[in-house]
């Protein structure tokens, strides 16, 4: 069979990446991966398209294997949550120039890969990559433990969204079981915030806007809010889910403004409404309860096309 990742191991240079400014997920999966290439003395280079930096709430991750030095063609490159290619940034056209693309992930029909090893019921792709190492005899060990369960953390929103499957739990106790850190990992990610963070956050809090009767919620943070309280944006992914608590608001939206004066939106639902949908009006994607997307409109262009699908 030839749908075991080993069986590319041999197929070098390989590159490991994910989906632009990677998230838990996407660093927790790849950097497994790594782990696991470099313990089985494989040469493997792994990178993302990361504009700023990467957010320090999940430093715990062995940020360190990332390399600044990737090379201008791969033979087999390992795409990990990512379900469609323009979210690979600049490193697009590398990727889709290698003969073997692997495409392990949990978005909904990946549109790209020569291999997909995809389940869009799973609840992170760390969930779908310890499946696959599993099934092809691998040993977790610690380190990588901790990736795998950085992901399934972050995608399940540490084990509340409707995701959280009897398997999610059976997953994670194994890891627990592997060595790793649930406590660490946690009080990294969602017990420490900068304190500057906060205060932005106070901001967001102070702006967010509820529309009853459409249950829909939405805030926005300026550029200006980050200058004024010192803060990278890349600090702030967590800024959403203070806006996803208001009560009876099924939908919650949080704008970015970007540099450019652009938006970034991350949508986020409860009660099975589907923001995807919402983030395809803008070409965007994601998942069901989760979604995102870029847009060159104004915020209150953005805001009316999302009340107009709502009510429609
Ligand atoms: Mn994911």
């Amino acid at each position: 069979m030839n749908n075991k990742i080993t069986n590319f191991f041999d197929k070098g240079p390989i590159l490991i990446t994910g989906h632009i400014n990677p998230d838990g997920d996407a660093l927790g999966a790849s950097l497994c991966l790594k782990i696991l290439l470099d313990k089985e003395n494989i040469d493997a280079d792994i990178d993302f398209d990361i504009p700023n930096n990467l957010p320090s709430n999940l430093d715990h991750l062995p940020y360190e294997l990332i390399s600044n030095n990737i090379k201008s063609s791969y033979e087999t490159v390992f795409v990990f949550d990512c379900g469609n290619p323009s979210r690979l940034g600049k490193y697009e056209d590398l990727i889709l120039d290698a003969s073997n693309i692997i495409v392990i992930d949990h978005h909904i029909n990946p549109t790209f890969g020569t291999l997909q090893i995809v389940d869009s019921e799973a609840a992170s792709t760390t969930q779908v990559l310890y499946r696959q190492l599993i099934d092809e005899g691998y040993i977790i060990d610690k380190s990588m433990a901790n990736c795998l369960l950085t992901g399934l953390i972050t995608d399940t929103g540490r084990f509340q969204y409707p995701n959280t499957t009897f398997e999610v739990f059976n997953i994670a106790s194994d890891l627990l079981k592997l060595g790793a850190d649930l406590a660490l990992i946690s009080e990294n990610i969602y017990g420490s915030i900068e304190f500057n963070a906060l205060k932005l956050q106070s901001e967001i809090i102070n702006r967010i806007v509820f529309e009853k009767e459409l249950e829909f919620t939405y805030s926005t943070v300026y550029q200006e809010d980050y200058k004024k309280h010192d803060i990278d944006a890349e600090e702030t992914d967590f800024l959403i889910d203070v806006v996803r608590l208001v009560k009876h608001a099924n939908i919650a939206l949080l704008l970015k403004e970007q540099p450019d004066g652009s938006y970034k939106g991350s949508l986020r639902s409860r009660n099975n409404f589907n923001v995807q949908e919402l983030a395809s009006l803008f070409d965007g994607g994601g998942h069901k309860a989760a979604s995102g997307f870029s847009t060159p409109l104004s915020e209150e262009e953005i805001i009316d096309k999302i009340k107009n699908a709502i009510k429609t």
